[in-house]
Order: structure tokens, then sequence, then C-alpha cells
């Protein structure tokens, strides 16, 4: 899969795209991450990215021209097909959801947004698809492209160790991760949930089952308005709630 990605600050990626498990799908050819510096592609001779807003108003706007130039040269004259993406605050929010169907695509092209914001005319025009990652404002879409490339590069065959490994994420199934342990079994009074030392593979496979459903329930009840459960989540969901009103009523 390739990821362009177009930037005022390339530099700024050079670190998270280096290292772990980015570094590796990258060495073993299963992601191929190409960044474009938009300043390449000004046309005057100090080499502007951006402007003053028409209108009036605080903050400068990014060009339209470089931004052309450069995806017009990436494309190969716009011939060659790729899903473009702004990443703005005013954007779509990103979700596990959204992560899945962008892996699924052969080429992404991140455009990040810098200043008060990128001129309309590359949105309406060249922009296929508007992402936030959240409802708080960066100073720019440098570390939200990261965020997408991360997410979506470790949904690709090959690039976790065990492609099993997702199935169990956080999110992947629309409700969070069971809780995870490893030795020592106890440390400063500390102890790991008997159950996962028993060797009984079923019972350890219900109890996170159970978890994960708690977890949810406690933590981010919005999740499981939106999941379909299956009977025997359903019915667990029923005890959890029962042992917790019990919990309330010893109170
Ligand atoms: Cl994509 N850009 C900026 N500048 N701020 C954000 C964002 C993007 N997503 C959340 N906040």
């Amino acid at each position: 899969m390739k990821f362009d990605i177009l930037t005022l600050f390339p530099e700024m990626f050079e670190g998270p795209f280096s290292d772990s498990i980015i570094k590796n799908a990258r060495d073993n050819g299963i992601i191929d991450i190409n960044l474009t510096d938009i300043r390449d592609y000004t046309t005057d001779k100090h080499n502007t990215a951006d402007d003053y807003p028409y209108g009036g108003g605080a903050g400068m706007v990014l060009k339209v021209d470089p931004i052309y130039y450069a995806l017009e040269d990436i494309t190969d004259n716009f011939k060659k097909k790729s899903t473009n993406i702004l990443l703005t605050p005013r954007g779509e929010k990103l979700d596990q959801n959204m992560v899945k169907d962008l892996s699924n695509k052969d080429r992404l092209v991140l455009i990040c947004g810098h200043y008060e914001g990128v001129d309309e005319r590359i949105r309406e025009n060249f922009v296929d698809l508007e992402v936030s990652i959240g409802d708080y404002v960066l100073t720019g879409g440098e570390i939200p492209a990261m965020v997408i490339v991360d997410a979506v590069a470790r949904m690709l065959p090959g690039v976790l160790g065990h492609d099993d490994s997702k199935k169990n994420d956080s999110f992947y199934n629309g409700i969070l991760d069971y809780p995870h342990y490893t030795r020592p079994s106890e440390f400063k009074g500390m102890e790991v949930p008997k159950v996962l030392l028993s060797g009984d593979h079923q019972r350890v496979a219900k109890w996170r089952k159970k978890q994960a459903l708690k977890r949810t329930y406690l933590m981010r009840p919005d999740l499981l308005k939106k999941t379909k459960l299956s009977e025997t989540q359903k019915e667990l969901l029923r005890e959890i709630k029962e042992e917790l009103e019990g919990v309330i009523d010893n109170e």
C-alpha cells in the first residue's frame, strides 16, 4: 500500500516512520511512504506556501497552487488513482471502522493542513475525504497523518507478528480489549487473577470475554449501543449488571 504525504514539514515524520513496526513494514515492502514537501511546488521566488485570507481576518491560508502542482506531480498528471484525504479538525472523525475502510485502498494521499486552513478550492476539487482525529485542535495535520499511517498500516496482512492479534484489539469487534497480565504472578502483594493460571482454556476465554464487556460497559457504554452482541455476550452482560448491582446494594 502506498502513502503519499503532502506537508510543509517532512522532517517531522522521520522519527515515527523509522522505528518499530512501521519501519519493519516499510523494510518488508508492505507499505511505501513518500513524503512530498509542498514548498518544492511553490511558484514564486520566495517559495510562498501560504497567504493572507481574502476578506480579511486572522491567520494564513495554504495556497491552492503549490498543493495542486504537488498533486499533479505525484499522481502523474492525475492519471493514477488515489484516495485524497485532507487532515482538518473539520473532518469526519477517525475511528476503527474508517481505518478498516482505508486499509482496503491501494493509495492514500494525505494532505496536511496548516495555519488557519487550506484554500477551499483544494477541498472542493481534489479531496475525497476530510478527516479529523478528534475534537480538539492541533497545530497542523502532520500528527494526524502519522496517526492514520500507523493505524492503517497495522491492519495490513504481515505487519503485525500475529495477524490474529488484531482480532482482540480494542474497537476491532466494537468493544474494548480484555486486561492482560504477565509474570510474575504476584508482585508486592498484587496478584494475577487465578483463572489465568488455571490452564483451563475455556474458563480463560469466558473470563476474557466477560472482562472485555465489563470494561466496555463501565468505560465506554456508547460502544455497546453501536455493537451487535452475540447471545453469549448478552448473557455475560446480564451477569455483569447483576454483579455490579450487588456491589452497589452492599455499600
Ligand atoms: Cl486532522 N488537524 C488539526 N489541525 N487539528 C486536529 C485534527 C486535524 N484532528 C483533530 N484535531
